[in-house]
């Protein structure tokens, strides 16, 4: 189909969607308590969800509204977290007080957050009753009252995303959805080695993944360009360090304060940051302020290119060892998720011996301060604990050779993150007319980077190998916020559905529609996303056809 027909056949939906029909509710609230109101009902068209929902059914009957009189209602301490975060989305875009109460009861204009959901749901699965008796949302633990949340917003109108007043109706359409993820870990990394980003910008970008369900926030801290966590131990990491990044910028680095802060912040939202200090190789910054880090004691030159491979620590230099437990405890005293990710990709200027000698040491180091080890596919070839994750970044997939190391990783039971260069690395350009971008992986536009399986993907794995999926953006090419945002959008939430929703039913076909309904949300906040022809984007809709330039 033309991209000009896909957006005719677009408007068409939007225009079902936005049919608002008037229908009298008789029936009482959500618990069957008396009716309060009467509200408008929306047309039958499929809600449009990101990540799909397990199961998803549209209802009969009015839709819910929010109102002036809405409140938040809770019935369990546990979840007002997440009631005090939703109430502060909500009261930005509709100016309303919306109130979080506790109470038992609640009426057809409110939202009531419940934590009475059997086990089966998980931590993060929910059902959501939405009707115009009000909303339940259900969940076992707060975790999953949270990513239900974010089904709910994608339920209403694009507009609740505004950080300013806009006018309603507030409709959400009559349905009954039940959830959970299909993976356990639904990552983003953002590489702040390359180009840095500060705290803000960060917050930013796991916010804007939130709402797809990610719920690892991988920061790669470290490489040769830069970086950018303060380890008091060795404070010239980043006051030397961190003074620089690709192209020459002015760089800059995290305090261990600041660092807290996001760490703070994402725990908040149910999402788990994963620091990762990139060794042996990858470490030019840390060898220009260090130089006993390297083998000859002598301070490389600052490297501000972007090509990898060819730093080393000194394996053999017992002050490595120091260095590296100091760094580790230091890392993993701030971080209270159970993973640290130690990189040992592209470690070229390491000898094959001497990189087993520090992988076998960094399984210690880490073990040692209570983490479990993390590392890209490469740590695989060396002895890691069953409970070590790889991450599989080669474009390589079927049963193509290169796809050994997956292998070796599942031969010792540790379970593997899938981020396939070729489909979940959202710095590969999207088009050959990119400016932005690298295409060492090929080419991956929105579809390539969504039809895939990360269990089918490399031959001769099965589901148990496989703990999750992360969408990585390497950032060489991308020094500003609006250009991340491009190269992440739509990407990003298509990886993130590939980690959250069944295996079964997803297509292409089913997905652009869904994604499409995004694009209007986007242009409220802000994103700079891409907008690319094979996505039927609703009129009106922003977006950028080319890459933005600058902030
Ligand atoms: C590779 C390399 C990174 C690059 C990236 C660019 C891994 C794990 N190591 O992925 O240093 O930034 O490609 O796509």
């Amino acid at each position: 189909m033309s991209g000009l027909s896909w957006r005719a056949g677009a408007a068409a939906i939007t225009g079902l969607v936005l049919a608002v029909t008037v229908a009298v509710e008789r029936a009482g609230d959500a618990e069957g308590r008396a009716p309060r109101t009467e509200a408008p009902a929306v047309a039958a068209a499929a809600p449009r969800i990101v990540p799909a929902p397990v199961s998803l059914q549209r209802r009969p009957g009015p839709a819910f509204t929010l109102t002036p009189q809405t409140r938040l209602v809770v019935r369990d301490r546990r979840a007002t977290g997440v009631a005090e975060l939703t109430a502060v989305l909500l009261r930005r875009s509709t100016g309303y007080p919306v109130p979080v109460t506790d109470g038992a009861s609640y009426g057809g204009h409110d939202v009531l957050f419940a934590l009475d959901g059997p086990a089966s749901l998980g931590d993060e699965g929910y059902t959501l009753a939405v009707h115009g008796r009000g909303v339940r949302l259900t969940a076992h633990a707060a975790e999953g009252l949270f990513r239900g949340v974010q089904t709910l917003r994608q339920l209403l109108p694009g507009r609740i995303e505004s950080a300013t007043v806009r006018p309603g109706p507030w409709a959400a359409p009559a349905v009954a959805i039940t959830d959970r993820p299909r993976f356990a870990w639904r990552g983003a990394m953002l590489d702040v080695a390359r180009h840095f980003y500060g705290v803000d910008d960060v917050k930013r970008y796991l916010d804007l993944a939130a709402l797809y369900k990610v719920n690892v926030l991988h920061l790669h801290l470290t490489d040769d360009q830069g970086w950018r966590l303060e380890i008091e131990k060795w404070p010239r990491l980043t006051t030397v360090g961190g003074r620089t990044e690709v192209g020459g910028g002015r760089g800059g680095y995290y305090t261990q304060e600041q660092y807290t802060e996001i760490v703070r912040y994402a725990a908040a939202r149910y999402v788990t940051v994963v620091p990762e200090i990139d060794i042996p190789g990858h470490t030019n910054a840390a060898l220009t302020a260090y130089p006993e880090l390297t083998c000859d004691g002598t301070a490389p030159p600052v490297h501000t290119g972007i090509d990898v491979g060819f730093s080393s620590l000194c394996v053999r230099a017992g002050v490595t060892y120091r260095f590296l437990d100091d760094v580790i405890r230091e890392v993993a005293a701030l971080t209270p998720g159970r993973y640290l990710h130690v990189g040992g990709d592209e470690a070229y200027d390491t000898s094959r011996a001497d990189y087993k000698a520090f992988m076998a040491h960094a399984r210690q180091v880490v073990r040692g301060h209570g983490k479990r080890l993390v590392g890209w596919t490469q740590v695989a070839t060396t002895p890691q604990d069953p409970d070590s994750l790889a991450q599989y970044y080669h474009a390589a997939h079927g049963d193509d050779p290169r796809t050994k190391w997956a292998h070796a990783a599942a031969d010792q039971h540790m379970k593997l993150i899938m981020s396939p260069a070729a489909r979940a690395y959202l710095d590969m350009k999207y088009t050959a007319a990119d400016r932005l971008g690298t295409d060492w992986a090929g080419l991956v536009d929105t579809r390539t980077s969504y039809d895939w399986d990360p269990v089918t993907f490399i031959a001769g794995l099965s589901p148990g190998d496989v703990h999750g999926v992360e969408a990585a953006l390497w950032t060489e090419t991308a020094a500003s916020m609006a250009e991340v945002e491009y190269l992440a959008y739509p990407r990003l939430a298509g990886v993130a559905e590939r980690g959250w929703s069944p295996a079964t039913g997803r297509s292409w076909a089913d997905y652009a529609p869904r994604l499409a309904a995004q694009g209007p949300r986007w242009t409220v906040l802000g994103v700079r996303f891409h907008r690319d022809p094979a996505v039927p984007w609703p009129a009106g809709t922003g977006g950028e056809t080319t890459a933005p330039s600058g902030g």
